[in-house]
């Protein structure tokens, strides 16, 4: 690899381009830019224009990609489209000589680009858009290959930097340049660990206007936000709640059975026709669901408790017929953050179990919400004879419907715990059954977690002398072993209040 190659592998490239006719383009600004980050880190520089590079070139002899933009009537190409502009980068003393080499109409191929560069002596930089472009130019012999036209060759423009293309060019076994909407230093690391031999920031560190502009609009959307309550729902097994919610106030609610004959689609339009009086009225949006959310996508852990179809897309769902952005979590996580911020653990760590149509879990620990599988409390197994069965189907509110249907009564949970209260002997069974086996969670839970508090939710969680019967099960638990039991304080609101300030905190 060249010397120049070597002086900045695995560093930072950093790309002084003031925007155009602003107030810092000039190339004593550029000058000022580039020695600043050569000072602070900086192994390498990406200058355009000629006097720019003169310039630079005269303040040092860092390694310096130097590039012409033009905006051009008969091509997209925009960067150093002409062999004329190869002559005079390496006369103005560029190291390496960055061109596109993406696959559009241009006015002088890429091949004769690259061959130009190199009878300069210099190195050539293949500014490419996708992992064709990128086979194309490494067969032509360019010298490093730049994932800087991804994303900017039609179409919406992404806001994350295009990373999979990083790793694919990289497995061509040519140097990789990270470049193009990196703008935090976590996703400069995140390029380096990718395999990239260098990594290009740019306006991050030298567009102020651009910089400015991302804090004055993030400050601008928490403020128009948070004049405004939050949109939050609660998608459960039973029940699906939707609500405003300001803090841990909730101002006006709609509900709706779930019903297990429709499907996703149907239950969002439930969100959207619940949701509907208000629209316009909220900041944000936040979701509160049954079953695993993983990257806007929906799955059942156990359908028994909702037939959610695998991977549906729920946020981008939602976000068409809400007309916003949807934050979703785990039901059971997003009551358990609700009862951690305003509820029974008030700022203390703790474990929430929801006792409903199945069963959920969610966890703070050391002030921080546990994010991952959803609600995985009532999907640990417990063997029933031998074979492993998921906890809440022993244990749930379906469970305790089911099983009284299975001895003969044909009544809903509610009423098995009414019968229960009022000395039926077979509804008594049947919730001491499901208090065994939910008493049983909190003590491993426990155990596992050893949280300041346990805070039990959900239909059944909270119905009349269930804790009661979870307490009595923990009684001869040692004191450092026995969970201290609270029910949850904002009942059945935990879902919707703990989704409304998780979406506000990603504003
Ligand atoms: P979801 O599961 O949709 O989040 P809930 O938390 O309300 O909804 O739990 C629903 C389960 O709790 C159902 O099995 C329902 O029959 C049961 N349930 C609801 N209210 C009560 C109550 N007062 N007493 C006993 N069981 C109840
Ligand atoms: C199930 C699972 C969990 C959920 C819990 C409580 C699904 C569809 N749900 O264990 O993700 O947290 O039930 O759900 O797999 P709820 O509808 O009873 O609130």
């Amino acid at each position: 690899m060249s010397d120049c190659l070597q002086r900045f592998a695995s560093s930072l490239v950093v790309s002084c381009q003031p925007v155009p006719e602003g107030p810092l383009d000039h190339p004593e600004q550029v000058v000022g830019f580039a020695l600043a980050a050569l000072a602070s880190g900086g192994r390498g520089l990406r200058i355009e224009g000629i006097a720019n590079l003169k310039a630079v070139r005269a303040a040092t002899d860092a390694p310096i990609i130097g590039l012409i933009k033009r905006d051009l009537d008969t091509s997209p190409i925009r960067i150093t489209p002409f062999l004329d502009d190869v002559a005079a980068l390496a006369e103005a003393g560029a190291d390496i000589i960055a061109f596109d080499a993406t696959d559009r109409v241009r006015p002088v191929p890429v091949a004769d680009l690259c061959k130009a560069v190199h009878a300069c002596g210099k190195l050539a930089m293949a500014d490419i858009s996708n992992i064709e472009e990128a086979k194309a130019a490494v067969a032509l012999g360019v010298d490093v290959v730049g994932t800087t036209m991804s994303g900017y060759t039609g179409g919406p423009e992404p806001s994350d930097p295009d990373f999979a293309l990083l790793a694919a060019a990289v497995r061509l076994g040519r140097p990789v340049i990270a470049e193009g909407r990196i703008r935090v230093p976590e996703q400069a690391a995140e390029a380096i660990r990718l395999g990239a031999h260098g990594v290009v920031v740019g306006s991050a560190i030298t567009r102020p206007e651009h910089i400015t502009h991302w804090f004055a609009d993030a400050i601008g959307a928490a403020r128009a936000a948070s004049a405004k309550p939050t949109l939050a729902f609660d998608l459960g097994g039973t029940k699906t709640l939707v609500a405003l919610v300001d803090g841990d106030r909730v101002l006006e609610t709609g509900e709706r059975s779930t019903s297990r004959e429709l499907g996703p689609d149907d239950w969002c339009d439930t969100i959207a026709e619940l949701a509907a009086p208000w629209r316009g009225h909220y900041g944000a949006v936040g979701g509160a669901v049954t079953g695993v959310v993983h990257g806007g996508r929906w799955t059942a852990l156990n359908p028994g408790t909702l037939p959610v179809s695998s991977n549906y897309p729920l946020a981008d769902a939602l976000a068409s017929r809400l007309g916003h952005p949807v934050v979703l979590h785990n039901d059971a996580q997003a009551a358990a953050w609700g009862e951690y911020r305003f509820g029974a653990g008030a700022g203390r760590d703790l474990v929430f179990v929801t006792v409903s149509t199945g069963i959920g879990g969610g966890a703070i620990i050391g002030g921080r919400l546990l994010i991952g599988r959803g609600g995985v409390a009532g999907s640990v197994g417990l063997t029933q004879g031998g074979a492993p069965s998921p906890l809440e189907t022993l244990a749930s509110g379906r469970f305790i419907a089911e099983t009284a249907a299975v001895a003969g009564h044909s009544v809903d949970t509610p009423a098995v715990f009414a019968a229960a209260a009022h000395g039926e002997v077979w509804a008594s069974a049947i919730v001491d059954r499901s208090a065994d086996v939910v008493a049983r969670l909190l003590a491993d839970l426990q155990l596992l977690f050893d949280p300041a508090v346990m805070v039990v939710g959900g239909g059944v969680g909270l119905a009349d002398g269930y804790r009661a019967r979870l307490e009595a099960r923990l009684a001869h638990l040692p004191p450092h072993l026995k969970p201290e039991i609270r029910a949850a304080a904002l009942g059945k609101s935990a879902g919707v209040i703990g989704a409304a300030d998780l979406a506000r905190r990603t504003l």
